[in-house]
């Protein structure tokens, strides 16, 4: 596939709490980090847009389980828990869209409660690749919300991890992708 300058490349939530090491790590986490940056650099030479967004919660979010919800805290805003994996390098034209600071607003996909429609719009994306952490939650999510905004959906299936709460989760996420029409792609099939 030829990627080109009205494509973009949605990094979800690449975060150190996300990652092996943090409050809620997904297996595999820092390996979806690592090839990330090299799907992102191939997007910046050919001209196309990189997002990478980030949780970024207060410290009372009320997905949190100490204020009864259902998530370890994790993605509190200023600390490294927060802060992009280290293997994950964004290129210096990458956006960075930040998103959950609303204690209120407990949401998954990328479209709430953050900037990135209104990003996508301003630099007339018409395709999006997706990648990134988790894929049964905020890749899931971030995906469908992509289709039912008219936009072409591709999703890295090996860019993204789960968190496999129940084993399957992951797989039956993706299933639900590809059923909802999101194209399912591997990062090799991206054309150099
Ligand atoms: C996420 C669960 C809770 C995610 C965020 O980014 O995938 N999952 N908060």
């Amino acid at each position: 596939m030829n990627i080109s300058s009205t494509d973009a490349l949605i990094i979800l939530d690449v975060q150190n709490d996300f990652c092996p090491g943090g409050t809620m790590p997904v297996l595999n986490g820092e390996l979806v980090a690592a090839r990330l940056t090299l799907v992102a650099k191939k997007f910046i030479q050919k001209k196309a847009s990189v997002f990478a967004t980030q949780e970024w919660h207060p410290k009372d979010h009320s997905s949190f389980l100490s204020a009864n919800g259902q998530w370890p805290d994790h993605c509190i805003q200023f600390t490294s828990g927060a802060d992009f994996h280290e293997s994950l390098q964004l290129p210096v034209e990458s956006n960075i869209v930040r998103k959950g600071s609303n204690k209120d607003i407990d949401a998954y996909s990328g479209f709430v409660d953050s900037q990135l429609r209104e990003l996508l719009l301003e630099k007339k994306i018409a395709r999006l690749f997706i990648g990134g952490i988790a894929t049964d939650t905020c890749v899931l999510n971030t995906v469908i919300d992509a289709i039912n905004f008219g936009y072409s959906t591709h999703v890295l299936t090996d860019a993204v991890a789960a968190y496999d709460v129940e084993p399957g989760d992951g797989d039956r996420a993706l299933h639900l992708m590809h059923f909802n029409d999101a194209e399912l792609i591997r990062s090799d099939d991206l054309s150099n």
